[in-house]
């Protein structure tokens, strides 16, 4: 356990802000267009992150002096397996639309978040979120995040609505309990008034039963998947269920631990690590396995630094066997040995579905999970006239996309009318290549990004569509993942092809990770600039076609040759790419 004395600053600030109040009250009252660092801080837990509009940071005043920041919230609601109503989804795109820059985002763990809004709009925005039904709480914050699942509703395959009700179980088992939520979100600040909170029982008093005062070290995120369909990227999270279904029923899961993403490049300790077996768990013994595995990370997870504060660096550091020992102490039983199960497939779940109930649903692949409206691609209207006129179920996925549920056979040619007039590409007419894409917010929103991603993935595709089409690759599938930074936001490092921002304008290409997201790619090049990513990428592509063994995928084929002899193979195809080639320490990180 972390001595008090070595805590890092946010430990003292979530210890002294009295179960997540802090400042935060008094700092919402006044009239600034921003919360102190502190209370940015504590925010998180409420759901929301500071940011402020990168690009206008060199704008001038009418006075020749710098204008200063545009600050803004975003505001990320937990969308538990990425299931809501058609009506929370209306509900939200008018929030988007009133109180925030009127685009949301479908992020990669199933939630929606609501983008620019201004600091005096916030309690309104999260008031609003709650009246339907809905939270922000332990959005962001140390503490369990956005549990997600297959969200494909399935029913002649009911083990995905076991997933659901198991994640929205353990989503409810972790909601943070504080009543400050209730305090500041939801109390009419003038009479005093409350408003009712979903899931979060206001007269709990003060106790966090399960995170106590000072919630966890860091982000705790879980996952659930099926072997044939490992949709939510399951080894990438801290605790990932693998379900066990023998026939057609879930009956246990095999427990993994360990998985998370971020890298600091400046900190040779951190690394991108893939979740790890540690148990079988009969399906009954869900929430004490899980509780076990919060509990050993609160009390033994590094809360000295931020930077190794997650639950991968206390195995990497003490040990599986060590780690499996202290949860059989927590839990006060013993554990099963895992199964010799392994993920088989990846479903996007993307076009047209038999529910099995004689409806069906239709997954729509939305680019980098950004809704708007724009020149000749109206996206949120068109989801505002689905919703009005079919009153679809709505889920997200964990690919940044929506299906539409519940639809009746008549309901097909409307749906398909209504995007189509409204601009928004079907299925059909996206490429294979970028409907297996996926960027990060990046720029100008993020403030840890170091490159460009959402804003320009798009255009990355359209040259990639081009080269793959010249070499007869257009159908293939596999992931091409870019993020602004290296802290791995849309899970670059086990795609087939992760794009990392790495300084201005300069990505780090890694290869040979896979569909499937059970293996970590390896740095191919470093350091290459926008402009020269396809180029560098498309001797690849060509060694991939003329080469690749029967049925071998791309992200298999790279980890065959391996990056020496990839390298070797494409250098004299690729000009410069000598000058990319990776230093002996980025090839370790
Ligand atoms: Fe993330 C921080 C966006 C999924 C690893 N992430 C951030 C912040 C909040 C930046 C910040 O700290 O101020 C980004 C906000 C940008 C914006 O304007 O919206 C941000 N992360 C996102 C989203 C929206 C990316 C997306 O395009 O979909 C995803 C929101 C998921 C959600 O709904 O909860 C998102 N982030 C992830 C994932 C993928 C996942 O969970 O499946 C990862 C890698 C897995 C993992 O957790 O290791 C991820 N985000 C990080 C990290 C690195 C954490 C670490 O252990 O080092 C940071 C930085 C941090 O926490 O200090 C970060
Ligand atoms: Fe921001 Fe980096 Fe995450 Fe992208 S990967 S959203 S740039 S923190």
């Amino acid at each position: 356990m972390t001595e008090p004395s070595k805590r890092s600053k946010v430990e003292h600030l979530k210890e002294s802000s009295r179960y997540l109040r802090g400042r935060l009250p008094e700092e919402l009252a006044n009239d600034l267009p921003n919360f102190s660092e502190d209370t940015a801080q504590i925010l998180k837990h409420h759901g929301s992150y500071q940011q402020d509009d990168r690009d206008r940071r060199k704008t001038k005043g009418p006075d020749g002096q710098p204008a200063g920041k545009a600050y803004s919230m975003m505001v990320r609601v937990k969308v538990p397996g990425g299931k809501l109503t058609w009506q929370q989804l209306l509900a939200q795109l008018d929030i988007c639309d009133q109180l925030g820059n009127a685009t949301a985002r479908i992020t990669d763990r199933q939630d929606l978040q609501l983008h620019g809004v201004v600091k005096g709009n916030l309690r309104e925005a999260i008031r609003r979120v709650n009246q339907i039904e809905m939270t922000t709480l332990g959005a962001c914050g140390d503490v369990v995040r956005n549990v997600i699942a297959c969200p494909a509703l399935l029913h002649h395959n009911g083990v995905r609505e076991e997933l659901q009700r198991a994640a929205l179980a353990i989503t409810r088992h972790f909601l943070a309990r504080s009543p400050a939520y209730h305090e500041i979100w939801l109390t009419d600040p003038d009479t005093g008034e409350k408003e009712r909170v979903d899931g979060q029982d206001e007269n709990q008093g003060e106790v966090e039963p399960i995170y106590g005062p000072t919630y966890l070290p860091r982000k705790f995120k879980f996952a659930f998947a099926l072997p044939d369909d490992n949709c939510v990227d399951v080894y990438t999270n801290d605790v990932g269920f693998l379900a066990v279904v023998p026939e057609g029923h879930v009956v246990g899961y095999n427990v993994l631990v360990g998985g998370g993403l971020g890298v600091t490049p400046s900190n040779k300790r951190t690394f991108p690590a893939l979740a790890q077996p540690l148990a079988y768990i009969p399906a009954e013994k869900l929430i004490p396995v899980a509780e076990a595995i919060v509990k050993v990370q609160r009390d033994f997870g590094d809360r000295a630094d931020r930077k190794r504060a997650r639950l991968k660096y206390l195995i990497a550091d003490r040990g599986l066997d060590w780690f499996r020992g202290k949860v059989v102490e927590y839990l006060g039983e013993t554990l099963a040995p895992p199964l010799p199960i392994q993920v088989t497939d990846h479903d996007d779940h993307i076009g047209w579905f038999a529910q099995g109930d004689g409806k069906w649903f239709y997954g729509l692949n939305v680019e980098n999970g950004r809704i708007l409206d724009r020149d000749g691609f109206r996206l949120k209207t068109a989801l505002r006239e689905v919703c009005q006129r079919l009153r679809p179920g709505i889920r997200f996925t964990a690919h940044q996309s929506i299906l539409f549920c519940d639809l009746e056979e008549s309901d097909r040619p409307v749906l398909e009318h209504i995007l189509r007039e409204h601009g928004v590409p079907l299925s059909e007419d996206i490429s294979t290549v970028r409907r297996w894409s996926m960027a990060c917010v990046a720029l100008p929103t993020c403030p840890l990004a170091v490159t460009e991603s959402e804003r320009v993935l798009p255009q990355l595709m359209d040259q990639l569509e081009r080269e793959l089409a010249a070499l007869g690759l257009q159908s293939e599938r596999f992931t091409v993942r870019m993020t602004g930074c290296p802290n791995g936001c849309v899970r670059p490092y086990n795609a087939d092809v992760g794009l990392v921002g790495k300084t201005m304008n300069k990505y780090t290409i890694y290869l040979g990770g896979r569909l499937l997201g059970d293996r970590l790619g390896e740095v191919y090049l470093d350091l290459v600039p926008f402009e020269a990513i396809v180029p560098a990428l498309v001797p690849v592509f060509r060694l991939f076609a003329q080469n690749r063994q029967d049925g071998e995928g791309f992200g298999d084929f790279c980890h065959r040759l391996g990056m020496f002899a990839l390298r070797a193979a494409c250098d004299s195809e690729a000009p410069g790419v000598h000058a990319m080639v990776p230093s002996e320490l980025e090839c370790d990180a």
